[in-house]
């Protein structure tokens, strides 16, 4: 795989089905709205023509399974097998998309695409204070942003996802950030023994310690592909407040921050996703700070800083 590589690509995916709160769908918008494209341009990043939108919209079914524990399930499934393609066809050209979402449950989709790419080698950071592995018979809210690890790491083989024909190991992916496990999400961390950093590894050890040994455990080599999966959630409510499922005693500004400059100092992020920025929650502050904040962990994840 390339890394560093000099262009990106921007994926836009305007959709609010994995979770109930409106308002998520708007965030790409927002996003580049502030001009996370042209700060991308300004670091000297190419950005790809292929970068786009994909329409969501136009992929909601009119016929709906009855008596499915889970919400808008052919929805999801229908825009995450086209955002996979995207993912898919973009890292076939060794640029690096980054997808804007939306709400989580877009990773089902763009883990797929790059697993398709670079196969086992493929790693995954996820960076969330959810676990988002709700396996889909179990999940409490019915929502699929609390469940796309569950379909991407084939604990559940649902016939509506069929298209997902790879999984990803259960040692090939690490969590940062969690504080709010489900139950069951908790079992299958447990049965499957998937590493993960609580916010109480980050107290303990700090964040740049946690980095270290999160890349020691799925890339101790620091030579292979990382696709990062950044759930705004995991930064604490004071700092990004304008999203979905809030859940205090999140990571500070610097510590996501670091994160992302960490990773990209490793060369080896492949692909990233920016998931559950909703830009109707809270005041206009709120609001504004958090998509602010969603652009600069996007460019340190591309080196940002890094001098
Ligand atoms: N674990 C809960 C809440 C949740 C998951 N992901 C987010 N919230 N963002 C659930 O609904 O599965
Ligand atoms: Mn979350
Ligand atoms: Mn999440």
């Amino acid at each position: 795989f390339i890394k560093k590589p000099s262009t990106v690509s921007i994926i836009s995916f305007p959709f609010n089905g994995g979770q109930s709160h409106p308002g998520v769908e708007l965030g790409p918008k927002e996003l580049i709205g502030l001009g996370l494209v042209d700060q991308l341009k300004e670091m000297g990043y190419g950005i790809a023509e292929t970068s786009g939108v994909v329409d969501t919209e136009s992929l909601k079914p009119t016929v709906v399974a009855k008596g499915l524990n889970t919400n808008n399930t052919e929805w999801v499934s229908a825009a995450c097998k086209e955002l996979s393609s995207r993912v898919e066809a973009e890292c076939r050209k060794g640029f690096l998309p980054v997808t804007l979402g939306g709400d989580h449950s877009l990773a089902i989709g763009t883990l797929n695409g790059s697993l398709k790419v670079f196969g086992d080698k493929l790693r995954v950071l996820w960076v969330d204070a959810h676990a988002d592995i709700n396996p889909l018979n179990e999940t409490a809210s019915g929502n699929l942003h609390g469940c796309p690890l569950a379909l991407v790491c084939g604990i559940d083989k649902s016939p509506f996802f069929d298209w997902i024909k790879e999984h990803l190991g259960f040692d090939k992916l690490v969590y940062i950030g969690l504080r709010d496990v489900d139950l069951p999400e908790q079992k299958v961390i447990k049965k499957h023994n998937i590493k993960a950093f609580t916010m109480y590894h980050i107290d303990k050890y700090g964040i740049s310690k946690v980095f270290d040994m999160a890349m020691d455990y799925i890339n101790p080599n620091r030579d292979l592909p990382v696709h990062m999966s950044f759930d705004v959630d995991s930064m604490d409510p004071s700092v990004i407040p304008a999203t979905g499922t809030p859940v205090r005693g999140g990571m500070t500004f610097r510590e996501g921050h670091f994160l992302c400059e960490a990773m990209a100092e490793t060369g080896c992020l492949v692909a990233m996703d920016l998931a559950e920025v909703n830009p109707l929650l809270g005041d206009k502050e709120a609001q504004f700070k958090t998509i602010d904040i969603g652009c600069s962990l996007v460019r340190s994840a591309l080196g940002e800083t890094l001098l």
